[in-house]
Protein backbone atom coordinates (compact mmCIF):
# COMPACT_ATOMS: atom_id res chain seq x y z
CA UNK A 1 0.00 0.00 0.00
CA UNK A 2 0.83 3.26 -0.69
CA UNK A 3 0.18 6.68 1.95
CA UNK A 4 0.54 9.84 0.21
CA UNK A 5 1.64 11.63 2.86
CA UNK A 6 3.02 14.76 4.79
CA UNK A 7 4.97 14.65 7.93
CA UNK A 8 3.21 18.06 9.42
CA UNK A 9 -0.60 16.75 8.42
CA UNK A 10 -2.53 16.01 11.75
CA UNK A 11 -4.56 14.02 9.14
CA UNK A 12 -1.91 12.04 7.95
CA UNK A 13 -0.52 11.86 11.50
CA UNK A 14 -3.75 9.88 12.64
CA UNK A 15 -3.35 7.43 10.27
CA UNK A 16 0.22 6.75 11.36
CA UNK A 17 -0.70 6.74 14.65
CA UNK A 18 -2.86 3.56 14.16
CA UNK A 19 -0.35 1.83 12.26
CA UNK A 20 2.01 2.67 14.88
CA UNK A 21 -0.59 1.10 17.49
CA UNK A 22 -1.20 -1.93 14.91
CA UNK A 23 2.73 -2.34 14.54
CA UNK A 24 1.88 -2.52 10.99
CA UNK A 25 4.25 0.67 9.63
CA UNK A 26 6.29 -1.69 7.39
CA UNK A 27 2.92 -1.92 5.09
CA UNK A 28 2.85 1.72 3.75
CA UNK A 29 5.06 3.41 1.29
CA UNK A 30 4.85 6.73 2.09
CA UNK A 31 5.03 9.21 -0.71
CA UNK A 32 5.19 12.65 -0.91
CA UNK A 33 2.40 14.35 -1.05
CA UNK A 34 2.35 18.02 -0.33
CA UNK A 35 0.23 20.28 -1.98
CA UNK A 36 -2.30 23.36 -1.23
CA UNK A 37 -5.50 24.37 -2.63
CA UNK A 38 -3.72 26.79 -4.99
CA UNK A 39 -0.63 24.38 -5.66
CA UNK A 40 -2.25 21.25 -5.66
CA UNK A 41 -0.34 17.85 -5.64
CA UNK A 42 -0.67 16.17 -9.14
CA UNK A 43 -0.39 12.98 -7.26
CA UNK A 44 -3.06 13.85 -4.58
CA UNK A 45 -5.33 14.69 -7.26
CA UNK A 46 -4.94 11.63 -9.44
CA UNK A 47 -6.45 9.46 -6.76
CA UNK A 48 -8.23 12.04 -4.72
CA UNK A 49 -10.43 14.97 -6.60
CA UNK A 50 -10.42 17.14 -3.44
CA UNK A 51 -6.57 16.73 -3.46
CA UNK A 52 -6.42 16.19 0.19
CA UNK A 53 -4.60 13.76 1.98
CA UNK A 54 -3.79 11.34 3.66
CA UNK A 55 -4.53 9.23 0.30
CA UNK A 56 -4.55 5.72 0.80
CA UNK A 57 -3.75 3.42 -2.53
CA UNK A 58 -4.20 0.12 -1.48
CA UNK A 59 -2.51 -3.16 -3.74
CA UNK A 60 -5.19 -2.89 -6.40
CA UNK A 61 -4.79 0.63 -7.28
CA UNK A 62 -8.04 1.53 -5.39
CA UNK A 63 -7.74 5.12 -3.31
CA UNK A 64 -9.39 5.12 0.15
CA UNK A 65 -9.47 8.93 1.95
CA UNK A 66 -10.32 10.93 3.90
CA UNK A 67 -8.62 10.12 7.23
CA UNK A 68 -11.61 8.28 8.68
CA UNK A 69 -11.82 5.85 6.29
CA UNK A 70 -8.48 5.12 6.07
CA UNK A 71 -8.34 4.82 9.78
CA UNK A 72 -11.22 2.54 10.03
CA UNK A 73 -9.90 0.90 7.11
CA UNK A 74 -6.54 -0.20 8.78
CA UNK A 75 -8.63 -0.74 11.89
CA UNK A 76 -10.48 -3.05 10.24
CA UNK A 77 -7.67 -4.87 8.68
CA UNK A 78 -5.17 -5.08 11.67
CA UNK A 79 -7.84 -5.70 14.54
CA UNK A 80 -6.66 -2.53 16.50
CA UNK A 81 -10.30 -2.59 18.45
CA UNK A 82 -10.30 1.38 18.00
CA UNK A 83 -13.84 1.98 17.12
CA UNK A 84 -15.94 -0.10 19.55
CA UNK A 85 -19.56 -1.01 18.63
CA UNK A 86 -22.76 0.52 20.12
CA UNK A 87 -23.24 3.27 22.02
CA UNK A 88 -19.09 3.35 23.20
CA UNK A 89 -18.52 3.42 19.21
CA UNK A 90 -21.10 6.49 18.42
CA UNK A 91 -19.94 8.66 21.13
CA UNK A 92 -16.13 7.81 20.02
CA UNK A 93 -17.41 8.33 15.91
CA UNK A 94 -18.66 11.84 17.93
CA UNK A 95 -15.14 12.66 19.24
CA UNK A 96 -13.08 11.84 16.49
CA UNK A 97 -15.87 14.06 14.11
CA UNK A 98 -15.10 16.96 16.80
CA UNK A 99 -11.56 16.72 16.92
CA UNK A 100 -11.41 16.35 13.00
CA UNK A 101 -13.16 19.55 13.01
CA UNK A 102 -11.30 21.79 15.25
CA UNK A 103 -8.30 20.42 12.90
CA UNK A 104 -10.25 22.09 10.31
CA UNK A 105 -10.54 25.03 11.64
CA UNK A 106 -6.54 25.23 12.86
CA UNK A 107 -5.56 24.35 9.06
CA UNK A 108 -7.82 26.67 7.46
CA UNK A 109 -5.77 29.04 9.82
CA UNK A 110 -2.49 27.96 8.73
CA UNK A 111 -3.27 28.60 4.69
CA UNK A 112 -5.07 31.71 5.32
CA UNK A 113 -1.02 32.75 6.90
CA UNK A 114 0.64 30.55 3.97
CA UNK A 115 -1.80 31.07 1.10
CA UNK A 116 -3.15 34.67 1.09
CA UNK A 117 -1.71 37.23 0.38
CA UNK A 118 -1.33 39.70 3.29
CA UNK A 119 -3.54 42.41 2.32
CA UNK A 120 -6.14 39.84 1.62
CA UNK A 121 -6.27 38.53 4.89
CA UNK A 122 -9.57 38.36 6.95
CA UNK A 123 -8.81 38.97 10.67
CA UNK A 124 -12.88 38.19 11.79
CA UNK A 125 -12.41 34.75 9.97
CA UNK A 126 -9.64 33.77 11.27
CA UNK A 127 -11.37 34.82 14.76
CA UNK A 128 -14.64 32.51 13.78
CA UNK A 129 -11.66 29.91 13.02
CA UNK A 130 -9.91 30.37 16.24
CA UNK A 131 -13.45 30.33 18.10
CA UNK A 132 -14.34 27.09 16.80
CA UNK A 133 -11.61 25.19 18.44
CA UNK A 134 -11.77 27.60 21.74
CA UNK A 135 -15.37 25.82 22.30
CA UNK A 136 -14.22 23.04 21.21
CA UNK A 137 -11.65 22.75 23.61
CA UNK A 138 -14.52 23.66 26.11
CA UNK A 139 -16.57 21.00 25.62
CA UNK A 140 -13.80 18.48 25.78
CA UNK A 141 -12.77 19.77 28.91
CA UNK A 142 -16.45 19.66 30.30
CA UNK A 143 -17.72 16.49 28.59
CA UNK A 144 -15.42 14.36 27.41
CA UNK A 145 -13.00 13.64 30.40
CA UNK A 146 -14.61 10.22 31.22
CA UNK A 147 -14.60 8.90 27.83
CA UNK A 148 -10.85 9.93 27.21
CA UNK A 149 -10.15 8.34 30.65
CA UNK A 150 -11.55 5.52 29.79
CA UNK A 151 -10.46 2.34 26.92
CA UNK A 152 -8.70 3.58 24.06
CA UNK A 153 -10.12 4.57 20.89
CA UNK A 154 -9.74 6.17 17.84
CA UNK A 155 -11.54 9.02 19.87
CA UNK A 156 -8.52 9.89 21.96
CA UNK A 157 -5.71 9.14 18.82
CA UNK A 158 -7.37 12.86 17.68
CA UNK A 159 -7.61 14.31 20.67
CA UNK A 160 -3.72 13.76 20.94
CA UNK A 161 -3.49 14.75 17.79
CA UNK A 162 -5.47 17.96 17.69
CA UNK A 163 -3.67 18.96 21.53
CA UNK A 164 -0.31 18.37 19.54
CA UNK A 165 -1.10 20.52 16.45
CA UNK A 166 -2.59 23.14 18.50
CA UNK A 167 0.50 23.17 20.09
CA UNK A 168 2.77 23.43 16.69
CA UNK A 169 1.34 25.82 14.77
CA UNK A 170 0.08 27.84 18.11
CA UNK A 171 2.99 30.60 16.77
CA UNK A 172 2.53 30.56 12.83
CA UNK A 173 -1.04 30.61 12.93
CA UNK A 174 -2.43 32.33 16.22
CA UNK A 175 -3.80 29.31 17.41
CA UNK A 176 -5.74 28.68 20.72
CA UNK A 177 -3.72 27.98 23.74
CA UNK A 178 -5.06 25.16 26.29
CA UNK A 179 -2.43 24.86 28.42
CA UNK A 180 -2.82 26.03 31.66
CA UNK A 181 -6.49 26.50 30.67
CA UNK A 182 -7.74 22.81 30.74
CA UNK A 183 -6.51 20.78 33.68
CA UNK A 184 -8.56 17.68 32.90
CA UNK A 185 -7.47 17.87 29.38
CA UNK A 186 -4.02 18.71 30.31
CA UNK A 187 -3.72 16.07 32.71
CA UNK A 188 -4.74 13.29 30.43
CA UNK A 189 -2.62 14.92 27.91
CA UNK A 190 0.70 14.74 29.91
CA UNK A 191 0.70 10.49 29.60
CA UNK A 192 -0.94 10.36 26.47
CA UNK A 193 1.21 12.60 24.40
CA UNK A 194 4.27 10.12 25.82
CA UNK A 195 3.35 7.28 24.60
CA UNK A 196 5.64 5.38 21.96
CA UNK A 197 2.99 5.83 19.08
CA UNK A 198 2.53 9.80 19.95
CA UNK A 199 5.96 10.05 20.29
CA UNK A 200 7.00 8.23 17.02
CA UNK A 201 4.83 9.99 14.73
CA UNK A 202 5.47 13.81 16.16
CA UNK A 203 4.97 16.84 13.31
CA UNK A 204 7.83 17.78 11.53
N1 LIG B 1 -11.23 15.69 6.11
C1 LIG B 1 -9.91 15.40 5.59
C2 LIG B 1 -9.01 16.63 5.77
C3 LIG B 1 -7.64 16.43 5.16
C4 LIG B 1 -6.88 17.74 4.98
O1 LIG B 1 -7.39 18.85 5.20
N2 LIG B 1 -5.62 17.59 4.57
C5 LIG B 1 -4.81 18.76 4.26
C6 LIG B 1 -3.40 18.59 4.83
S1 LIG B 1 -3.44 18.58 6.59
C7 LIG B 1 -4.65 18.86 2.75
O2 LIG B 1 -4.41 17.86 2.11
N3 LIG B 1 -4.79 20.06 2.20
C8 LIG B 1 -4.62 20.31 0.80
C9 LIG B 1 -5.77 21.09 0.22
O3 LIG B 1 -6.70 21.47 0.97
O4 LIG B 1 -5.74 21.35 -0.98
C10 LIG B 1 -9.34 14.16 6.29
O5 LIG B 1 -9.78 13.84 7.40
O6 LIG B 1 -8.49 13.48 5.70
Amino acid sequence: MKLLHVGASPFVRKVMVVLELAGQTQVVELIDGMGTPLAPNSDVTTHNPVGKIPCLILDDGQALFDSRVITRYLDSQFGAGLYPDGDAGWKNATLEALCDGMLDAGILCVYEFRCRPEEYRYDEWLEGQRAKISRGLEVLEREWLDHLNGPMTMGHVSTGVLLDYLDFRREFAGLPEWRGKYPGLEKWAAEFLQTPAMQATQPA
